[in-house]
């Protein structure tokens, strides 16, 4: 056993033994909230706060529908070193008088909101036990995918990086870094200005896949395009490198590898030991639509990546990770963001496929034990329902306002206009979605962003809930059960 390990098996049962403890006082839940980027944590996590806050219309959240709700209030979270979700902003964004949606977020960051509730058990009552914390955690699902880099040398990682990049969908985006790499000599001696001008070339290229390319993960690091306060700092100043047989400690190459290391020690096992592995439950979004829209390598693609996030939450039993998870995460729902982008007539069609795409994962890893829910939700609504006539014929549409900027059919938008959009149908059968070749169907939904919706004001001039898909399903998922 290495020092390491005992180190970080030691501090685990400290660590469990007082959240242990801590909880039996205050019951408490770590909600972990993750997805690629844009895939809607923010807004998810926005809303629902705002949801509770101001008893939202939340039907199936059987706590709410109970009436047995008290009183849901924000309270500064625990954990010092970890910055907060910024809630206020979010809100002050969804609700202003010309409502826009918050900006992108590329860090980690929590917050607590507790419940008073009215307990159903008998127990419950009995000891006073009628507050529950929630502590949400919202983080990049790209920095899950980092893990693998645990078990890849320098060298094996440099390969795989570069063959990535050489890959025909990446090649144009990687060009400039191939270009240059090609102008280093693994053995040349080690320079700072030569690391600093290859990883920012690295990072550029990544940075070109998420934003332009048709693919839909950069690839590891995931700090790379959210480095947060680690910016500049070695640790996130390496690339892969072309191999080299025989560098000494002074070279290039030994300087890159050693960098890779630190990415390790500095920020993989720190993420993994300190944030996920705390985690009770999990809620993973997916914009599907996205991938749908994108096309078939991308829902490939996407099915991948969520396999090997599915794998981070039961990994194998020799894995470093098991090592340090302190608890089992119990409960994990997948969700399709952004249906109100689709006819409600289409919702189940859009869960039957996102269960497709993870069953296989769900169904190769271990599950015992955990409750796995794949649901289709928008976390806030922007659209409603309609039925346009076409050559008599009454078709179902949405109608919302297209954010300025967008365009339909040649038409472009100012962000004022109602406007009814045809979305397209989703396949009845979710297996079409995934077909190739001869008889796979083109899935035809066209998507325009939409503005958030104006909410009415109460009497004291605070906005009312936010409308939402299904959002109570997904919070009755992921804490009704403690708030029994
Ligand atoms: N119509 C609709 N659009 C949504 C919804 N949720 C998110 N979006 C859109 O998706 C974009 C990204 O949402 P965010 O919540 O910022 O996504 P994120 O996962 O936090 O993104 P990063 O912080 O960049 O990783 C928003 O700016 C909206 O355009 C939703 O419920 N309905
Ligand atoms: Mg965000």
């Amino acid at each position: 056993m290495k020092v390491s390990d005992f180190t970080d098996t030691t501090v685990d049962a400290f660590g469990s033994a007082k959240a242990f403890a801590t909880n039996l006082v205050q019951p408490t839940i770590r909600l972990g909230v993750t997805g690629l980027a844009r895939s809607g944590k923010t807004v998810f996590i926005t809303s629902l706060i705002h949801n509770l806050l101001t008893s939202g219309r939340l039907p199936f959240f059987d706590a709410a529908a109970e009436a047995r709700i008290r009183r849901v209030y924000l309270e500064p979270q625990p954990d010092d070193a970890v910055p907060r979700f910024d809630y206020e902003q979010h809100i002050a964004d969804l609700t202003a008088d010309e409502p826009h949606w918050p900006q992108s977020t590329r860090r980690l960051s929590q917050v607590r909101i507790t419940i008073d509730y009215q307990p159903q058990s008998f127990w419950k009552r009995q000891f006073g036990h009628d507050r529950l914390h929630v502590d949400i955690v919202d983080y990049p699902g790209e920095w899950l995918l980092d893990l693998p880099l645990l078990e890849q040398s320098f060298s094996d990682w440099s390969q795989t990086a570069i063959a990535r990049a050489r890959a025909p969908k990446r090649r144009a985006s990687a060009k400039a870094f191939l270009d240059l790499l090609n102008k280093f000599d693994p053995n040349d001696p080690q320079s700072e200005t030569a690391a600093q001008e290859l990883a920012q070339a690295y990072t550029s290229y990544l940075a070109r896949c998420r934003d332009e390319g048709d693919v839909l993960i950069a690839g590891p690091p995931g700090r790379f395009l959210m480095p947060g306060d680690m910016e500049g700092s070695p640790a996130l100043t390496f690339s892969p490198l072309n191999p080299s047989e025989s560098a000494d400690e002074a070279s290039l190459w030994s300087m890159m590898a050693r960098r890779y290391e630190a990415y390790k020690t500095h920020v993989i096992k720190p993420f993994f030991r300190d944030h996920f592995s705390r985690l009770d439950r999990q809620i993973v979004l997916v914009d599907a639509l996205g991938a749908l829209n994108a096309g078939n390598e991308a829902l490939d693609e996407l099915e991948a990546t969520l396999a090997q996030i599915l794998e981070r939450f039961r990994p194998g039993a020799n894995s470093w990770l098991s090592s340090v998870l302190r608890r089992r995460i119990d409960r994990i729902a997948f969700a399709a963001t952004k249906a109100d982008h689709l006819h409600h007539t289409s919702h189940d069609r859009l869960e039957a496929i996102l269960s497709r795409l993870v069953g296989r994962a769900i169904s190769r890893a271990e599950f015992a034990g955990a409750d796995v829910k794949v649901l289709a939700l928008a976390a806030i609504r922007t659209t409603r329902e309609g039925e346009v006539s076409q050559r008599g014929e009454k078709l179902p549409c949405i109608l919302g306002y297209p954010m300025r900027g967008e365009t339909i059919g040649g038409k472009s938008f100012d962000g004022k206009e109602e406007y009814a959009v045809f979305p397209g149908d989703l396949p009845d059968d979710p297996e079409k979605a995934f077909a190739r070749g001869k008889g796979a169907e083109a899935t035809s939904i066209h998507f325009v962003r939409f503005r958030p919706p104006r909410l009415e004001k109460t009497p004291l001039g605070s906005a009312t809930a936010l409308p939402h898909i299904r959002l109570d399903r997904a919070i009755n998922f992921l804490v009704g059960d403690r708030l029994s």
